[in-house]
């Protein structure tokens, strides 16, 4: 092993790659050792082994425990202003989510305090949100716009994303979510809405450098299949890579659209048809399962886990926080759902949250797996089997952080 150059070398840990090519369960090194120099892994290994003559700056004892990449929570709404406690009241009273809507509250309702909110208050409750994810071991979160729907509010949005990096040692990754939901301007025109959309929001903020995709909610209180059709030619026309809120209420054909335009994800998928699922495989369309928005909502109708399993369609699980139909900010408890409600194996949920979270992102080739050149975004924690990540609730806090190469430990976030 020839020499190099190393800052920091943690031995001593059980290591959870998720690297595919390394045919054990988490892809696992027991007894294991990594080296990481500026921001990325340089050498992993068996403990003891590290490169000769290598003189680290920082030597870490990880004690037997085990490391994990960083979480990627790869779909989330959390800047908005308000909150929906009173819809959350009233859905335990009976109220449909799709009633809600029509009557003017639902997104309509986060949509309008998110416009009476200044900068900084969109930043203080968002900084808030985004610190309980980063205490439990997230390194990438993905924000979408989508509570402004008009062009000053939606790049507003992205904007506070933007800080959000500033301010945390965190990777932002943007989605412009634009067609999340008619906004009260263009209640009669919805093709209106689409053309501002198509031929004055994309440009604006591609120019802008705003967003890193693209995302519409397909549904009936959201967008038609041809709507998101006009968004995502767009998008692509743009170069920027498409996502879908689609099949969480009803089945429109959405990921088949996704499919088509080889977008990076179908999120929320309740309604997927199994018939759909080859085009998925096909184009390599990642399956975001949001078991959060599932449980809030008490749907019944499961996505088809087990045939996109069979299929071999990667899965993530996302936290999906949002005031409305998920606000949980924690996306070890979506790991827990996906195991309980959805039937995932505690090792798809880990996979999930980490490398097909990472490819939900178009990120697979940097993040989500601790391997030579990969992003030094990892996670320490004091367990004795990565199940116990999946198992209990509460109980599980990382004891160290690792954000590109920098140690966060969990006080300083
Ligand atoms: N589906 C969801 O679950 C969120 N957005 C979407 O398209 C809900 C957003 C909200 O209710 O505010
Ligand atoms: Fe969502």
């Amino acid at each position: 092993m020839p020499s190099r150059k190393i800052d920091a070398l943690i031995t001593n840990v059980n290591l959870a790659t998720f690297d595919p090519d390394i045919h054990l369960a988490y892809g696992q090194i027991e007894n294991g050792a990594i080296a990481l120099h500026e921001n990325k892994i340089v050498w992993i290994g068996h403990n003891g082994k590290q490169p000769v003559g290598a003189k680290p700056a920082h030597v870490l004892d990880g004690l037997g425990q085990w490391l994990l990449p960083g979480f990627i929570d790869c779909h989330t709404h959390l800047i908005y202003g308000g909150n929906r406690a009173r819809e959350f009241e009233s859905r335990l009273l009976g109220e449909s989510y799709e009633n809600i809507a029509k009557r003017g509250g639902g997104i309509a309702g986060t949509v309008q305090a998110t416009r009476e909110s200044s900068e900084a208050c969109l930043l203080k409750s968002a900084l808030l949100r985004l610190d309980a994810l980063l205490n439990e071991g997230v390194t990438t979160v993905e924000i979408k716009s989508g509570y402004g729907l008009n062009l000053e509010t939606e790049m507003l949005m992205l904007r506070v994303a933007g800080e959000l990096s500033k301010r945390r040692a965190v990777s932002i990754q943007r989605t412009f979510l634009g067609a999340h939901a008619l906004p009260p301007e263009y209640e009669d025109n919805p093709e209106g809405y689409i053309d501002a959309i198509t031929e004055v929001f994309l440009p604006r903020i591609k120019t802008e450098h705003l967003a890193d995709a693209v995302d519409v909610f397909c549904e009936g209180i959201g967008f038609t299949n041809a709507q998101c059709r006009r968004v995502f030619t767009k998008a692509k026309a743009l170069d920027l890579p498409i996502k879908g809120h689609v099949e969480q209420l009803s089945d429109l054909k959405g990921a088949r659209l996704v499919a088509e335009f080889q977008g990076l994800s179908v999120d929320h998928i309740e309604y997927l048809a199994e018939e759909d699922i080859p085009a998925l495989k096909l184009a390599e369309v990642v399956a975001v399962l949001l078991p959060g928005a599932f449980y809030y909502l008490q749907e019944t109708r499961k996505p088809p886990v087990s045939a996109l399993r069979n299929a071999g369609v990667p899965m993530a699980v996302a936290t999906d926080l949002n005031p409305g139909t998920a606000p949980m900010a924690s996306l070890l408890l979506a790991i827990n759902q996906s195991c309980v409600l959805f039937g995932l194996s505690p090792e798809e949920a880990l996979t999930a949250t980490t490398r097909h979270a990472a490819q939900a992102l178009g990120l697979q080739k940097h993040k989500g797996q601790l391997k030579v050149g990969y992003a030094a975004d990892l996670v320490l924690w004091d367990i004795n089997h990565p199940s116990e990540l999946c198992y209990s609730l509460g109980m599980n806090k990382p004891s160290c952080i690792w954000h590109a190469g920098k140690v966060r430990t969990v006080s300083d976030v």
